[in-house]
């Protein structure tokens, strides 16, 4: 057990830091083992600070060589914890810090360290004190000079934030490069890069006809996976443009590729370093939505250029003020140029696994948090996802328009400042005059709110009332909550599917109501109705909310079909497999007919939109199912789950092969978003094909004949299900080790190989992922790996629950062995441990006890300790 508790950090303690750094030169000697940093900085004490305050600058796993002020050695600094502190200061002078790292034997992914040979950093949160002892926090923003030297046969290419201004040649076969970012930023946004990689170049001509030149660097012999990435970009520059009227600052934008990376990606100020994951993509290698995930995360940290670094946040506590706000910017992104319904289907089905889950267990936070242990704990799907899902809605209350004048007005009042959610939220209600002030309650309430929905149908008066009553439960520090303002988009459809004309309070307001619901409970009243319509509430999802309705069964069927909203016809699907499925696993053998039919009504409309139709036929997850089953039946739900994707191919198997025939790619791959469409339609359709037969043919025979990765991966996914010992296993193992042998020279493919395996339905995964472990690629210090073996079994509903406790023994006993030398990695696995309450009582058990062993280890992290803690509180 941890002898000392970490301390708990609390947003309302902010204070202003007593001294500014304005300038810092900074020049790093890199060497695998003794890299040495010299930090001169320019210090002034900030105004409001008292005279005698000392200056305490934050540092670890450092070694100090030396500390002087204006050229005077002082020795009598004290290191206490993370804190250097130096009383008796002038209030400016010049700050020399000598430190030594082991760039080398730093596997933590966080400050500088190697991946495959090449020097990289990754300083936000708090990895900049594990360089230099500095006030390692976004309020002190200063600008950057930055000197790498280096031998140069090892690193030939040094790069930095900013332009690059000096580089020439030493001695013993060394070089040096001298960059410079006049851009004011926080030592999160540094960044430096030293190694032997290959570039990619174009360049990019801005909206005022500045021309930048644009550098996509990779591992050496990769460059024929990086024009995606680059084209990616430059379609991100151009829509921050066009969308947001933001143009590009600095002559030179780069993009790193490295292979070890705790996250996706990370926005350092003209020098983004990137996971390969979210940079290399090549047809064969790369899946749909790989190419699609690049596109995204390019655009996500290309647009931090702006909501981030030019406008940064005042404390760590405002992290969905660049957070949130980027998503939102590039879920937008991604709307614009692919497929916007597909686009908001994906992300709904995202937040709901990750985030609903996240606010109902015992990490729950606001997407504003009051306090933390760990900084590196709140990167989740709360202050990203909810965040944006937030920002959203202020979007649509505001309407297009007025929101971007409010975004306008925020850069241009706030660039170069570091600020609070507060004053986004300020500059969108000055700039459109709408108030927003219980709209804050979002940022400072945690929890999914619930929405019960009431239609009433007043046939003599002919109106419609639709009555919505709104409660958050409980949450851990937050027992009471408050109503929240959220946006409600409906519709009503008469009997032929078509959408109503909406009167209320006697005034006509076209086919679409935006309600404003901001009460407990809030009947609304739609005159003129002339039979009973079929609602259709929160299109488009237009609040993250859980709605829960009154309404019959042929209500949700009718929206399947008729809805002319696309969120929401997939929606009236997903709801009612939901009902039936959690109805089956209660033994009340619910009638599947009526579902069945229109499952296949919805397979056979040949104007269906092939991207749209795959989402709608596939059915909700085991794990989200679980969500709504108190305590789950883990087995219950895959049986019942199982049976239904039988069910349904007995009813359709030949419109279903009909359909997987047709869509076969008639030419060479493309990646527009119809191709795409009829590719995850065709890889749905085989899916059902062989569920629940035994005969894997199909797959086999398309895994053979794939051109793209995307219809290899997803024929190996149906195969990698195939029990032991049948038939199907030998195509199984055959498929497998062809893949393999195809792909073992391609780390991003091979973690595929792993993903599946882990993610595998057939009895004893548990053992074949065990085995992996041992596996010659298996490494557990890089965390793409580790994603995929590990986290993937976390994922796997079925095999993670196992009753005897296999599944969380394993996991437990990994999260331990990385603990000790990458506590990020650590944390986010031991999350998925922390979700016991929901489970029967055997579960809950055995989850405890392995929460209870992460927190026996001796140096059991802080990151780990504070989530097992909270979710053993
Ligand atoms: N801002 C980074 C995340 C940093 C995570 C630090 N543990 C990437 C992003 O959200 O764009
Ligand atoms: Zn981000």
């Amino acid at each position: 057990m941890k002898e000392t508790s970490p301390i708990t950090i609390r947003r309302e303690d902010y204070r202003p830091p007593a001294f500014w750094i304005d300038h810092i030169d900074l020049r790093f000697e890199l060497d695998p083992k003794h890299t040495r940093v010299t930090a001169t900085s320019s210090v002034r004490r900030a105004e409001q600070a008292e005279a005698h305050e000392p200056l305490v600058l934050n540092g670890v796993a450092l070694r100090l060589l030396s500390i002087s002020i204006d050229g005077e050695p002082r020795d009598d600094s004290r290191v206490a914890g993370e804190d250097l502190f130096v009383h008796d200061v002038p209030d400016r002078f010049e700050l020399v810090v000598e430190t030594e790292i082991d760039p080398g034997g730093n596997k933590s992914g966080e400050g500088l360290y190697l991946s495959g040979g090449s020097y990289c950093t990754q300083c936000e949160a708090q990895g900049f004190r594990r360089m230099t002892y500095f006030p390692d926090r976004p309020d002190v923003m200063s600008s950057y000079r930055t000197t790498l030297v280096a031998d140069k046969a090892l690193a030939p290419v040094l790069l930095s934030n900013g332009n690059l201004v000096d580089s020439g040649e030493l001695d013993s076969g060394r070089h040096f490069a001298t960059w410079e970012d006049p851009h004011k930023k926080p030592c999160y946004l540094f960044a430096l890069v030293a190694g032997r990689l290959d570039r990619l170049e174009d360049t990019f001509t801005t909206m005022s006809g500045r021309e930048v030149a644009l550098h996509v660097y990779v591992e050496e012999g990769n460059l024929d996976q990086a024009g995606h990435c680059m084209e990616s970009l430059i379609k991100a520059m151009k829509w921050d443009e066009e969308r947001f009227g933001r143009e590009y600052d600095l002559d030179i934008f780069m993009i790193v590729a490295v292979s070890f990376f705790n996250m996706g990606a990370m926005e350092n100020k003209g020098l983004n370093i990137f996971n390969t994951r979210y940079v290399l993509a090549r047809p064969d290698t790369a899946t749909d939505a790989d190419f699609q995930g690049v596109e995204a995360v390019v655009g996500h940290e290309y647009f931090h250029n702006w909501s981030g670094n030019r406008v940064t946040c005042r404390d760590w506590f405002q992290l969905s003020l660049k957070e949130g706000f980027t998503v939102f910017r590039d879920q937008e992104f991604s709307s614009d140029v692919g497929s916007r319904a597909v686009k908001r289907i994906e992300d709904v089905q995202r937040l709901r696994s990750a985030q609903f889950r996240e606010d109902a267990g015992p990490t729950a936070h606001p997407i504003r948090p009051d306090s933390y242990q760990e900084i590196s704990n709140f990167y989740t799907p709360t202050v990203y996802e909810k965040g944006a899902e937030v920002v959203r809605m202020a979007y649509t209350l505001l309407g297009p328009d007025a929101f971007r004048r409010g975004c306008d007005l925020y850069f241009d009042r706030h660039d170069g400042q570091a600020v609070t959610c507060d004053d986004f939220v300020t500059a969108l209600e000055d700039a459109s005059g709408v108030d927003l002030s219980h709209f804050r309650v979002w940022y400072a309430q945690a929890g999914t709110p619930i929405v019960d929905a009431r239609m009433h149908y007043d046939p003599d008066a002919q109106t419609c009332s639709i009555t919505l009553a709104q409660r958050t439960e409980p949450t851990p520090g937050q027992a009471e909550k408050r109503p929240l303002h959220l946006p409600v988009r409906l519709g009503l459809l008469d009997s032929s599917g078509r959408d109503l004309p909406l009167v209320i309070d006697g005034k006509a307001i076209g086919t679409e109501a935006l309600l404003e619901l901001r009460e407990s409970e809030q009947t609304f009243v739609f005159d003129r109705i002339a039979q009973r319509p079929v609602s259709s509430l929160f299109r488009g999802f237009s609040a993250p909310v859980k709605l829960r309705t009154d309404e019959p069964e042929s209500d949700g069927l009718f929206r399947m079909a008729h809805d002319s909203d696309p969120f929401n016809r997939w929606e009236a699907a997903q709801q009612l497999a939901t009902r039936l499925l959690l109805a089956a696993v209660r033994k009340q053998q619910p009638d599947f007919g009526p579902f069945i039919e229109a499952f296949g009504t919805a397979l056979a409309d040949p104007a269906a939109d092939p991207a749209l139709l795959a989402l709608a036929l596939r059915l909700p997850g085991e794990a989200l199912l679980a969500a709504e089953m108190k305590p789950v039946d883990v087995e219950g739900l895959h049986a019942e789950r199982e049976s239904l994707r039988s069910a349904l191919r007995q009813a359709h198997a030949d419109t279903m092969l009909d359909g997987y025939q047709s869509l076969a790619d008639a030419g060479p791959y493309t990646k527009d978003p119809a191709a795409i469409g009829r590719r995850s339609l065709r890889n749905t359709l085989l899916g059902y094909l062989c569920a629940g037969t035994g005969d894997l043919s199909l797959a086999a025979e398309q895994f053979d004949a794939a051109t793209n990765m995307t219809d290899s991966i997803s024929a190996l996914a149906v195969l990698a299900d195939a029990e032991p010992g049948t038939t199907a296993a030998q195509l199984r193992n055959r498929c497998l080790a062809a893949f393999y042998q195809r792909w073992q020279r391609e780390p991003l493919v091979i973690d595929k190989w792993f993903a599946i395996q882990a993610l595998s339905m057939r009895s004893g995964c548990i053992r074949d992922v065990e085995k992996l472990v041992g596996h010659e690629k298996f490494d557990l210090e890089n965390p793409n790996r580790v994603r995929a073996l590990i986290a993937s079994f976390g994922a796997n509903h079925l095999h993670f629950h196992a009753i005897d406790g296999s599944g969380y023994r394993f996991f437990a006993d990994r999260i331990l062995e990385i603990d000790a030398f990458n506590p990020q990695v650590a944390a986010r696995l031991a999350n998925s441990l922390a979700h016991w309450r929901p489970h029967n009582e055997t579960r809950q058990e055995l989850m405890k006890h392995e929460l209870g062993r992460l927190l026996d280890r001796p140096d059991v992290s802080h990151d780990v300790f504070e989530i097992a803690t909270k979710a053993l509180a």
